[in-house]
């Protein structure tokens, strides 16, 4: 305990270099690399339809949350979805740019979430129509403005978030299994499908040449395994993750279904992630398709039974989980939670989560009872641009937390050294997730 203890009005600054310098794990994205295919115009003049690989400012504007924001000034009533679908990536773009951008004070945290990317890409987002910043990024060769990114965001790896069940993903992974070889990207394999409607995806591995009969028997069990095991190996997945909806209980309600998936989940995915030593992943509390049409934006969240995450936890001491949740209301009981089981890692301000308001709140709230034992946050970034303005907020407020934090701690009479903070933010951010996953 050498260093002499930071004054109060120094730790801010400590911090924000710590969090600044501080390469970071973003441990839940749907970003892909260039080998997935993008569907965006670039420098290489290779553009693929059904890419994967979303960036650029015609899919920043059309994020789904702006998709939701503009429905909210521009109603179906005026503009009918069906009509919106029907219109081309850029339109779309323009007509979100003219009525949050343009006409509007682009206040909300996404519309500001591409105020601070553009100008972090050193466009300037002060502008009436979107054509000068398109025809800057068609010069852009995806690949550099991935390392870019990750240079200007200082995120070391990016976690990508692999749908199995998504037919245009896993043709490409079976067409090309180096697809997955990126260093800048590790993949995740994605499973909802397979718990939340196991007659559906009993059906599709029969296809694919699993003998996984609903009945679940014996054989089924291990093939379903199989399953699971050959697409870890084929992805290198470092993780398992679903998302569950608020009603998701365990043990599970007592329908056919819910049946089904407790059954995969106890026989299939925990003892398959056990025995690799996995985390299985779980984000608890999306409601699907509340509003069909607005896609994608269509989606909610609503507030699960913590009692669920507790018996999977004691019941399986074997297994390490990963859990985030939706809804505001099961954050705090979250965290007391983690305080009672050492294989619970809790992590990120998921989704409607990710606002700076809430964000401090959860985040002060987990620093007071987990101490350094979490992970604060994840991008959930589905356009790659938008890893520069998720981690500039959250940094930001991350850092007024542990200033905050610190600054009692000091007051209290504990020596805070740079040293200290140093070691807690790399924690934070990038150690405590590599070493949950065994990295
Ligand atoms: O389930 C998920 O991984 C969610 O993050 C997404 O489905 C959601 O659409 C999203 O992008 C949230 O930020
Ligand atoms: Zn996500």
């Amino acid at each position: 305990m050498s260093e002499t203890g930071l004054e109060t009005h120094e730790l801010q600054r400590e911090v924000e270099s710590a969090l600044a310098e501080q390469p970071i794990i973003d441990l839940h994205t749907h970003t892909y690399p260039p080998s997935f295919g993008t569907p965006v115009a670039n420098a290489t003049g290779r553009v693929d339809p059904q890419g994967l690989m979303l960036w650029g400012v015609d899919e920043l504007v059309t994020y789904h949350y702006l998709i939701a924001e503009v429905f909210r000034v521009v109603p179906a009533t005026t503009l009918p979805y069906e009509a919106f679908w029907r219109m081309a990536r850029p339109e779309q773009a323009d007509h979100i740019w003219k009525h949050l951008f343009v006409e509007r004070t682009p206040i909300s945290e996404a519309c500001r979430g591409v105020v601070t990317t553009l100008s972090k890409l050193g466009l300037d987002p002060n502008t009436p129509t979107l054509e000068p910043i398109r025809r800057w990024y068609a010069e852009q060769d995806p690949s550099g403005f991935i390392d870019r990114l990750m240079d200007v965001s200082n995120v070391e790896k990016i976690t990508m978030t692999n749908e199995v069940f998504d037919a245009n993903e896993r043709s490409r992974w079976l067409a090309d299994p180096s697809i997955g070889a990126d260093p800048r990207f590790s993949a995740v394999l994605r499973i909802d499908k397979l718990l939340l409607d196991f007659e559906g995806a009993s059906g599709s591995l029969r296809e694919w040449g699993y003998e996984a009969g609903l009945d679940l028997r014996e054989r089924s069990v291990q093939e379903a395994r199989r399953f699971v095991r050959e697409w870890l190996d084929r992805m290198k997945a470092i993780y398992i993750a679903v998302s569950l909806p608020p009603d998701f209980h365990y043990p599970a309600a007592d329908d056919a279904a819910a049946r089904a998936g407790q059954t995969v989940l106890e026989q299939v995915v925990l003892p398959v992630c056990a025995e690799r030593g996995l985390p299985f992943a779980m984000m608890i509390g999306a409601v699907r398709n509340a509003n069909p049409g607005l896609r994608g934006g269509g989606d909610m969240g609503g507030t699960a039974d913590i009692t669920a995450v507790v018996n999977l936890c004691r019941e399986f001491p074997q297994n390490k989980f990963m859990v985030t949740m939706l809804s505001r209301e099961n954050q705090h009981e979250l965290a007391v939670t983690a305080r009672k089981f050492g294989n619970l890692m809790v992590f990120g301000c998921w989704w409607f989560m990710n606002n700076p308001s809430i964000i401090e709140e959860i985040t002060r709230m987990r620093v007071e009872m987990l101490g350094t034992s979490f992970i604060p946050q994840h991008s959930d970034a589905r356009i790659l641009d938008q890893l520069l303005y998720k981690w500039d907020h959250s940094r930001r407020v991350i850092g007024k937390v542990l200033t905050d934090k610190y600054a009692d701690l000091a007051t209290a009479g504990w020596r805070v050294t740079r040293e200290q903070i140093r070691s807690d933010v790399r924690r934070l951010v990038h150690d405590n997730f590599l070493e949950f996953v065994g990295r």
